[in-house]
């Protein structure tokens, strides 16, 4: 597998698989300029990161590589056995992060990065709104555990943990004592070290 990484972007928690599982991979560093040309549009169309190329040909969205990576080695446990509860559990918490927490997370982010403008309150505190309610659902899943499924780490760990930590790195929200220990604890893994350590 090669994956295209631009640092500090979406590819991180792709990494971060990879370097949970210790498998082979080809790794390509790229700037954010790299991403508009023709060269990598023809990996993602558009233009975004990450991207990959996996057997079979080119693949874009950062969850469903985390998702193919674990499915590439079942051996590591990232993600449990088709058909099984706990796969259904990995699913549901990927579709989580990526739409319930990632969603409201980049609303706020969008309002509060513009250059050109003020932020509107109106969309700032609705989407707080939903982005606490998602964090909510993670600390009543987690009842006060260290993992999300089945008291072990994986794909869902890496996905709804990335999107907390982001948050809290961007400022967008101050997360609730309730789930700190969580993220902290996750933060620590060697495996994610590695990955964010990656520079351009
Ligand atoms: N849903 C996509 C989102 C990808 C995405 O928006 N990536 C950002 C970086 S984190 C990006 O490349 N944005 C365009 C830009 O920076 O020019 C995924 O999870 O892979």
């Amino acid at each position: 597998m090669k994956l295209y990484h631009q640092p500090r972007s979406r590819s991180t928690r792709v990494l971060w698989a990879l370097e949970e599982i210790g498998a082979p991979f080809e790794l390509h560093v790229m700037a954010r300029e790299y991403k508009q040309t023709p060269e990598y549009r023809k990996v993602h169309p558009l233009g975004k990161s990450p991207a990959a190329i996996v057997d079979g040909g080119p693949m874009f969205e950062s969850g469903a590589m985390v998702l193919h990576v674990a499915d590439l080695h079942p051996a590591a446990g990232l993600i449990g056995p088709l058909n099984s509860y706990a796969r259904a559990q990995h699913y549901q918490w990927a579709f989580f992060a990526m739409t319930e927490l990632e969603g409201p997370a980049m609303d706020v982010a969008r309002q509060l990065w513009k250059s050109d403008a003020d932020p509107i309150a109106e969309i700032v505190d609705a989407a707080r709104g939903r982005l606490q309610a998602a964090i909510g659902t993670v600390v009543d899943a987690l009842a006060g555990g260290d993992h999300l499924v089945d008291g072990t780490f994986s794909v869902a760990d890496i996905l709804v943990s990335g999107v907390l930590s982001f948050v809290r790195t961007a400022g967008l929200d101050e997360l609730s004592a309730a789930i700190l220990p969580y993220v902290d604890a996750i933060e620590s893994r060697p495996a994610r070290e590695r990955a964010y350590a990656v520079t351009a």
